[in-house]
């Protein structure tokens, strides 16, 4: 028996080895049983539950597609599926394993010394260190070339100057990686809390992914060693490069917040009735409902081939960029539809897809928004980039 109400019409799942159905399994039990018990009053708190971190660390969640000291090293397929089941949970939830893996410890392990993955990547592996990612700034989102945030040689350091604003993990972190305009170009730093000039405050007010940290990095001449740049790392393309990892998480994430919405709308329809029949048998729900289904498994078939194709090392951005715009897109278009069926009590926290809902609208925004996704996939069909 699943332990949720699956959603695999098209018997998707069945393709996926053993290994990956077995993790499937195991996210799924950790986010029925530990994480929504507890999501909504985090949601009302505008928290997020940071005790479950060595949790999700000690179920190999954590940077789980990543190769080096102390990492899982598993397929990206899996990875995908992590960020799905996740999502089932929360946008937060996944928000939080794709910051730390995909935005943090992954630019370590791609761009960072032996010393610095010696040093963090066990740390973030296990949950001990929490990483956050910092590069859209107060006046640079969808164009973070125009970033204004400076490190400045000085012996053998760096000065630090400048915002991040929106950073997802902000003041739960103990080290951010911090992007910056040098002498050269666009280069990444490790950035310790504590270290004197750097500070870190939360953005208040947010009515989307509230059980998520965001918030502000302040840098005021921060000085630090040449030991924390990212030595790999240079030019825009090093941060822009990390966001393939986390809107390839988000493109499959996407399909598990669209998931619970459609078998929490499903099973409402079914105990609810109106005109003495349960709303299940009026041909309108049931058009809602098909038209759910068919675009959660248009979007499962798209998330399962650009797995296996980033698995056999097909990294294209433009196949990243299609799968990020369309799933969110359809996953927002499921919580609408789940929120509606749900009539009065779709607006309250006792129903998931109202939640999903307020989060995807984050969701549609960060990592490219829905936009600048188009525009990507728009300048790879035509030639024509249109950014500009
Ligand atoms: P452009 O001139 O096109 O590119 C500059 C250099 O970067 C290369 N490049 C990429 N490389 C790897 N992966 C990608 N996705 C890349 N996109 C571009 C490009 O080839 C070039 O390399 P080189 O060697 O020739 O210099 O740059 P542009 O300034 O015209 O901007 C292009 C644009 C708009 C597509 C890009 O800047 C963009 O993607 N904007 C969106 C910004 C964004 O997605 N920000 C996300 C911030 S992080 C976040 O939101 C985390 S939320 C986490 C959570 O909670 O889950
Ligand atoms: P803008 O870039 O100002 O865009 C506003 C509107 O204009 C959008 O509709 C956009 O599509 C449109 N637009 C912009 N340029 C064009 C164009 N050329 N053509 C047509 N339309 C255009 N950032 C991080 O660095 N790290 C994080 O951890 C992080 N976490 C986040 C968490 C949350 C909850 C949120 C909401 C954001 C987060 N972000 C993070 C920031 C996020 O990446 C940016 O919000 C996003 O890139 C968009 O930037 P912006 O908000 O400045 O919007």
């Amino acid at each position: 028996m699943p332990l949720l109400p699956d959603v695999d019409f098209y018997r998707l799942d069945a393709t996926l080895s053993d290994e990956e159905r077995a993790v499937r399994d195991v996210v799924r039990d950790f986010v029925t049983r530990e994480f929504r018990p507890v999501v909504q009053e985090h949601f009302d708190a505008g928290t997020f539950p940071v005790d479950l971190v060595p949790r999700l660390g000690e179920l190999g969640l954590l940077g789980a597609s990543i190769t080096g000291p102390s990492c899982p090293g598993l397929s990206h397929t899996i990875y995908g599926v992590i960020c799905r089941e996740l999502e089932r949970g929360d946008s937060g939830l996944r928000s939080f394993v794709s910051v730390q893996g995909s935005l943090v410890m992954w630019p370590i392990a791609t761009y960072g010394s032996a010393e610095q993955q010696r040093r963090w990547l066990p740390e973030l592996a296990t949950g001990r260190s929490i990483g956050c990612f910092g590069l859209t700034e107060p006046d640079h989102g969808s164009d973070p070339g125009g970033m204004e945030t400076t490190a400045v040689p000085d012996g053998q350091d760096w000065i630090l100057h400048g915002n991040k604003l929106w950073i997802t993990n902000a003041d739960l972190a103990d080290v951010a990686v911090v992007w910056a305009r040098g002498p050269e170009g666009v280069m990444g730093f490790l950035v310790e809390r504590g270290t004197p000039g750097f500070s870190t405050a939360p953005v208040h007010g947010k009515w989307s992914l509230r059980a998520s940290d965001t918030g502000e990095l302040v840098l005021d001449e921060v000085r630090v060693p040449d030991s924390a740049r990212l030595p790999g790392a240079r030019g825009l393309r090093a941060p822009l490069s990390c966001l393939n990892e986390a809107r390839y998480g988000i493109a499959w994430g996407a399909v598990g917040a669209a998931c619970d919405c459609f078998a929490t709308a499903l099973e409402y329809a079914g105990a609810r009735t109106q005109f003495s029949r349960p709303l299940s048998s009026f041909q309108l729900v049931q058009d809602k409902l098909v038209g759910m289904l068919t675009e959660i498994t248009k979007a499962q078939a798209l998330t399962l081939q650009l797995g296996r194709l980033k698995d056999a090392g097909v990294n294209e951005v433009p196949l990243v960029s299609l799968a990020k715009r369309n799933n969110v897109d359809m996953a927002l278009q499921c919580a609408r539809q789940a929120r509606d069926i749900l009539g009065a009590a779709g607006v309250t926290g006792e129903f998931s897809p109202g939640r999903h809902m307020a989060n995807l609208e984050s969701v549609r925004t960060y990592e490219g928004t829905h936009d600048i996704h188009t525009l990507i996939v728009g300048a790879e069909i035509t030639g024509h980039p249109a950014f500009r």
